[in-house]
């Protein structure tokens, strides 16, 4: 416990408001842990799985309503709607804390209530953020002991009122009162009515994207959602890329990924860093600096198999929570579309249903489903993992789901023609949020549904931080689309581990050793410029990926004309300019 009193004093309000039947320290020993475990079993919360095959592996599943992050029911409250900006939920601060306060008002009656004291970030680096989060659910708990650095090593940390206070309850998971809300001057999130992932988990999205890129604003970092990837030559020198793809886009695939075969054998390996999100600062040095603030990998199931991303397959082996995935009777082990092909006869689709996975038609495991996995599992982590002081960045690269428009890959010409390239990211919607999958959407650098304040500020936030670095070591930033499809539906480009080679184009950019073509949106290789050793993609079809249709382009920058409008005066004059370059070289 602490003697904290901003601690001390908001707990007892908070106490006082959702008057739960005890209180429970979560200190982050290995016995309260398990005792934790025990109990979620006992009452169902958990199903344990097979610990010969699965050793400390457990499988949860959510309210069929309470699948995916809500972004309808996100809302960030600054004082002024101005402040939250078009893109954002708002709410006058008064009016929903007046509102919140009604829902959790005796929410934990004949509950218990979990202090989770963490550290976003290794505990005591000077980067790091400490959270406190109440909740009335050991799911939560688990996954935040995985998912982030927690107990009296982070509580003794910290200093005065210096946390965000993070408030759950799970209440009756009804759909219709579920709120998710960032009161970013107050340094507070409340999340009402949820047990799922993103929903819940407040260190995660909430606080490392929502409440830290407002901080980032002001303090002069950055908050991303990007993975962070070391990609190591075969004279041993390693290059640090950071790249932002939308939910279920990709990034926890490529921060894992396995050379093709021909560079695996001449040397080439990758290491994680991070899969979700980035914490980017400028070094004394004038270079950008990357810390991953998260300790595990809350990861899309579907998918994921041996050939797709195989050290995220070893990650999940031991101590991960399963989520909304499908389970084998026979063994109690975990199947989902994607592992392999063949799914188990005697299974537990994700609802609960018993079904024969032979003969089922759908899904057995919900699209959304995932895997929470220490990433001190991963075979590929990066030694550089728990450095303070992050990774020097070379390359940032922007992507999305893309069947038509963008190219396999591209360099903006510049940091801001770069800043331009990721304020147009426009991307397909995804099972990793409630609504429609499939959709195009603006996705302005993979942080539409994560960015706690105006868009328009944080387009002019990337501005600045680019002027406050040496244009020498600025990292190069690029653009990918691993989801280019033919006329017939197909993709165009194998992706995962193949997605390597695009990676050398960028890395040997960066180092001014690959050539590029001017085209109307930025720097392209040739067909030429992309190793296919090995590869079953032809020529034609390379030079399909790598084209720019104008007249899609075209389109497409009348969209992004229209999405700017509603920024106002707002939007900074770069952005604008930058359109009219895009469309001067359209026409
Ligand atoms: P969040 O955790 O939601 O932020 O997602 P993420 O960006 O980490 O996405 P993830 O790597 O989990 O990939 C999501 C889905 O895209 C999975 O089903 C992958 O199998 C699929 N995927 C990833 N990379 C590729 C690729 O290069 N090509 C194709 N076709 N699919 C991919
Ligand atoms: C995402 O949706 O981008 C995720 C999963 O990484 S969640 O934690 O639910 O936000
Ligand atoms: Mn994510």
């Amino acid at each position: 416990m602490t003697e904290n009193k901003f601690v001390l004093n908001w707990l007892e309000e908070m106490k006082a408001l959702c008057k739960p039947d005890s209180v429970v320290w979560i200190d982050g020993s290995e016995e309260q842990l398990e005792a934790l475990r025990a109990e979620a079993v006992e009452s169902g919360e958990m199903i344990k799985l097979n610990q010969e095959k699965l050793p400390g592996c457990y499988y949860h599943r959510t309210a069929e309503n309470d699948v995916a992050r809500v972004e309808d029911r996100t809302f960030i409250c600054t004082p002024t709607e101005e402040e939250a900006g078009p893109i954002n939920n708002w709410m006058a601060p008064d009016e929903m804390y007046a509102k919140l306060n009604a829902l959790y008002d005796g929410s934990m009656v004949g509950r218990t209530m979990y202090v989770i004291p963490y550290s976003m970030g290794p505990v005591g680096s000077p980067f790091s953020k400490i959270g406190i989060e109440l909740t009335d659910s050991i799911y939560v708990v688990l996954n935040m002991a995985i998912m982030t650095r927690i107990g009296d090593k982070v509580l003794e940390k910290i200093e005065g009122d210096e946390f965000i206070k993070c408030l759950h309850a799970k209440k009756d998971v009804n759909p219709d009162e579920r709120y998710i809300v960032h009161f970013p001057q107050d340094n507070t999130i409340m999340s009402v009515n949820s047990a799922y992932g993103g929903n819940v988990l407040l260190g995660k999205k909430c606080f490392a994207l929502r409440i830290a890129s407002y901080l980032g604003k002001n303090e002069g970092w950055m908050a991303e959602h990007m993975l962070i990837l070391g990609l190591e030559n075969p004279q041993g020198e390693v290059k640090y890329i950071a790249a932002a793809f939308p939910s279920a886009c990709g990034k926890t695939n490529l921060a894992m990924l396995i050379p093709p075969k021909y560079l695996k054998e001449k040397g080439y390996k990758v290491w994680t860093v991070g899969d979700d999100i980035a914490w980017l600062r400028i070094g004394p040095d004038g270079r950008l600096y990357a810390v991953n603030p998260e300790a595990g990998f809350f990861g899309v199931a579907p998918g994921t198999s041996e050939k797709t991303n195989f050290n995220a397959l070893e990650s999940t082996k031991k101590n991960t929570i399963f989520t909304n995935v499908a389970i084998n009777n026979d063994d109690m082990t975990v199947w989902w579309e994607g592992l392999d092909k063949n799914p188990p006869e005697n299974c537990t689709e994700w609802t609960g249903k018993q079904v024969n996975g032979k003969t089922y038609e759908g899904n057995l495991a919900h699209p959304n489903s995932r895997f929470t996995a220490p990433a001190i599992n991963c075979p590929c982590i990066s030694s550089e993992f728990e450095n303070p002081q992050g990774v020097p960045i070379s390359a940032i690269v922007f992507g999305g789901r893309r069947a038509k428009t963008a190219p396999l890959v591209y360099q903006a010409r510049d940091w801001e023609h770069g800043v331009f390239v990721g304020a147009t990211m426009a991307s397909e919607t995804t099972a990793a949020a409630a609504g429609a999958v499939g959709v195009v959407r603006r996705d302005p650098m993979a942080m539409k549904p994560f960015v706690g304040y105006n868009m328009a500020d944080y387009f002019g936030h990337w501005l600045e931080m680019g002027k406050k670095m040496d244009p020498e070591k600025a990292p190069k930033i690029f653009h990918v689309n691993w989801f280019r499809k033919d006329d017939d539906g197909n993709f165009l480009w194998p992706g995962f581990g193949d997605n390597m080679r695009v990676l050398l184009w960028i890395l040997d950019r960066c180092a001014g050793k690959a050539d590029a073509v001017e085209s109307p949106i930025g720097l392209l290789p040739t067909a030429n410029d992309i190793d296919t050793t090995d590869l079953d993609v032809t020529e034609e079809q390379l030079s399909e990926l790598l084209s720019v249709d104008k007249s899609v382009w075209m389109e497409d920058v009348e969209n992004q004309e229209e999405y700017f409008a509603q920024f106002g005066d707002r939007l900074p004059a770069e952005i604008k300019n930058q359109l009219e370059i895009l469309k001067n070289n359209l026409k």
